[in-house]
């Protein structure tokens, strides 16, 4: 997530007021539309900071559903079944799509693909930490579905209604997509702690492995967040991260006591007084390792990514050369 160094000055930090001033007569009567739940449109004035913003967090959205592919990838070669393999196929074909809808969204604020995509080739861009963790077994694809994509629809339901339309617009479409993901995710996790012992036993041991890394992706704490107060200002984020991080400990505790599993926190308790459960630490010096690249998959993930853009030089020289062609003979 350095995609804050896209498009801006060197040194400037997204969500930092840019340092030409703003005209204060336009600002007031964009705040103000913010403030009346409107949506900002491609060609509407906007502060360079809410553009700044804006292509950070999608742009970084779009890699990580992107990268997201690799980890789930890895396993439709080995999938138990015909109906599983389908199933799995369908849904990393979805990330693939969900990440074009965001570049595409990205690029109406001026970014362009080539731009972006080199942002993630660099290193200078990053993408969720989540995929960072290997995916040793077949559990961890139910792991994956019912957890990460049930935070990732979490926090993606309440950007339905972020400010700018393009990104809310993409979100709708995404989140019917990740409703699907999540429950298949839950529905083999269901499967496998319905079967045999050792089924159970390789459940409890992806949940004991994905549910930490699965709260870390709404992001740090929100006294140590430093996007979240203007975000929410301008109503990019509707919601902060330890808001969206508690909600989603609230569904998912309830869920894993379905299925027989114990959530692998010996701190997590309800709370009656605040009508939410508790929950331990988060080893936040783990975070900050993996936003640093430092993750156990990290080096892997960027060379598949590198890797395949490189073999797919030839589609993009070869759709280059065929759209020209079109051209000329149509001038012709
Ligand atoms: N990983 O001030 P904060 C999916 C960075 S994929 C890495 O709170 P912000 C799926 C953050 O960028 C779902 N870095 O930031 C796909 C910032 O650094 P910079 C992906 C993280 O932006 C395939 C710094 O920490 N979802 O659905 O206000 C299969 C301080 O943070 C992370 C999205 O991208 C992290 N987890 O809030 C299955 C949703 N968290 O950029 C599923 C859209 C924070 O200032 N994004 N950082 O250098 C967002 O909602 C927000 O960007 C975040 C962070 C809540 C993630």
């Amino acid at each position: 997530m350095y995609t804050t160094e896209l498009q801006s000055a060197p040194g400037q930090k997204a969500g930092i007021p840019a340092s030409a001033p703003e005209d204060p007569v336009k600002l007031a009567a964009f705040e103000a539309r913010v403030a009346a739940d409107e949506f900002i449109e491609p060609k509407d004035w906007m502060p360079e900071a809410y553009r700044r913003t804006l292509v950070r967090q999608i742009s970084q959205h779009a890699h990580s559903e992107i990268v997201g592919m690799l980890p789930e990838g890895n396993w439709i070669t080995r999938a138990p079944t015909l109906r599983r393999k389908a199933v799995l196929l369908a849904k990393v074909q979805d990330e693939g799509g969900h990440g074009l809808y965001l570049y595409s969204a990205a690029e109406t604020l001026g970014a362009s693909r080539e731009e972006m995509i080199d942002a993630l080739h660099s290193g200078r861009a990053k993408y969720s930490t989540i995929f960072n963790y290997p995916t040793l077994n077949w559990a961890d694809i139910g792991a994956i579905g019912w957890l990460v994509d049930g935070a990732a629809i979490m926090n993606q339901v309440a950007l339905q209604r972020t400010s700018y339309g393009p990104y809310a617009r993409a979100m709708v479409r995404i989140c019917k997509e990740e409703s699907f993901h999540q429950r298949q995710g839950y529905e083999l996790m269901l499967a496998m702690c319905n079967g045999t012992a050792e089924q159970k036993r390789m459940a409890q041991d992806a949940l004991n492995r994905w549910w930490w890394p699965s709260l870390m992706m709404f992001g740090p704490r929100d006294d140590n967040s430093p996007n979240s107060a203007q975000s929410i200002r301008w109503r990019i984020k509707r919601e902060t991260n330890d808001q969206l991080r508690q909600r989603f400990v609230d569904v998912t505790v309830p869920q894993a006591e379905y299925l027989g599993l114990t959530v692998p926190d010996p701190a997590l308790k309800w709370n009656e007084a605040r009508g939410h459960y508790d929950i331990g630490e988060i080893d936040w010096e783990e975070f900050y390792a993996v936003v640093r690249g430092e993750g156990m998959t990290s080096l892997e993930r960027m060379k598949a990514r590198r890797d395949a853009w490189d073999e797919g030089a030839w589609v993009r020289d070869a759709a280059q050369a065929h759209a020209e062609k079109r051209q000329r003979r149509a001038a012709a």
